[in-house]
């Protein structure tokens, strides 16, 4: 069975994540689904993808699945994880994505939603960045991509704190293309889909990978990587990480030591 439904009409593509009883967690099973659409969408002739949660969501995606997190001592974000997996595929896909939020977008998810090329919410949307909350050291591509998309404070903001940015602001800050009523979400997004097919698919793949490498081109010493990577270590290496993940098994606040 899978953990999401596919549609192509009109050279428009949907992918509608269909997990709601796990609040479309990205674990593996859900990534592979994910992974399995893109790819028959692609060879089927779609010119855009929408990546959206069945109509109702309240969450559009819990984020990584925390029962996949490694326990301790092991990074929990490592090349081939599953969601560093999709947010690549997404990223280098010839295809224009669009993400259509309808509910709340949780830690990884966000990631997910902003490898999007173009992002579009509903009043109720809110993304909230929550490595903080269970002390996971995120991976150095996934900030660097926070600060590209929201700059360094706003990216601090959320990294730190790990509450909610709502629609309203996540819009007014430019990380939402649009934000527009739930009854027109859908009708909205598909018109701008609409809009994207009938360009030229090969001036638009072109561009779309023209900004990826332009966008990163960050120039990264093996010094300041290996400083990164360091850094990351004492977090998925201490106590607090650990703590972090037992807590949200046991469904009660972490206690963090700073160890
Ligand atoms: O009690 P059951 O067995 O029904 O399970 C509960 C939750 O444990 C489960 N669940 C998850 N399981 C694994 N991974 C998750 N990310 C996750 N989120 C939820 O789903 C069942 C229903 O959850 P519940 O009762 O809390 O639902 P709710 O409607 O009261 O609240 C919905 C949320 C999304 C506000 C709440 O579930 C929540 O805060 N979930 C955690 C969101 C989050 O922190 N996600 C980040 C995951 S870690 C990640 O993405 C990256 C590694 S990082 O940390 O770097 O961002």
């Amino acid at each position: 069975m899978s953990f999401v439904l596919t549609q192509l009409s009109n050279d428009i593509g949907t992918i509608i994540m269909n997990n709601p009883e796990r609040l479309n967690v990205l674990n593996s099973a859900m990534v592979d689904d994910i992974l399995t659409a893109f790819a028959l969408l692609e060879s089927g002739g779609a010119r855009v993808i929408i990546i959206r949660s069945s109509a109702g969501a309240k969450v559009w995606s819990a984020g990584h699945d925390i029962n996949e997190l490694p326990i301790a001592d092991r990074d929990p974000l490592p090349y081939d994880d599953p969601l560093v997996t999709i947010l690549r595929t997404i990223q280098a896909s010839t295809l224009p994505v669009i993400a259509m939020i309808e509910g709340s977008v949780w830690g990884g998810a966000c990631d997910l939603a902003l490898s999007c090329d173009i992002l579009i919410g509903s009043p109720h949307a809110s993304l909230a960045m929550t490595p903080a909350k269970i002390s996971v050291p995120y991976n150095a591509t996934g900030i660097l991509h926070f600060i590209g998309i929201m700059g360094v404070n706003i990216a601090k903001e959320m990294f730190f704190s790990a509450q909610p940015l709502t629609a309203e602001r996540a819009q007014k800050l430019g990380i939402l293309n649009h934000l527009v009523p739930l009854d027109e979400l859908e009708s909205f997004t598909l018109e701008l889909a609409g809009c994207i097919a009938i360009n030229s698919p090969l001036s638009i793949r072109v561009v779309k990978e023209q900004i990826r490498l332009l966008a990163n081109a960050h120039p990264l010493s093996p010094q300041t990587f290996e400083r990164v990577q360091g850094l990351r270590r004492l977090v998925y290496h201490s106590d607090d990480y650990a703590e972090g993940i037992r807590a949200f098994k046991e469904k009660r606040p972490p206690i963090f030591n700073g160890s």
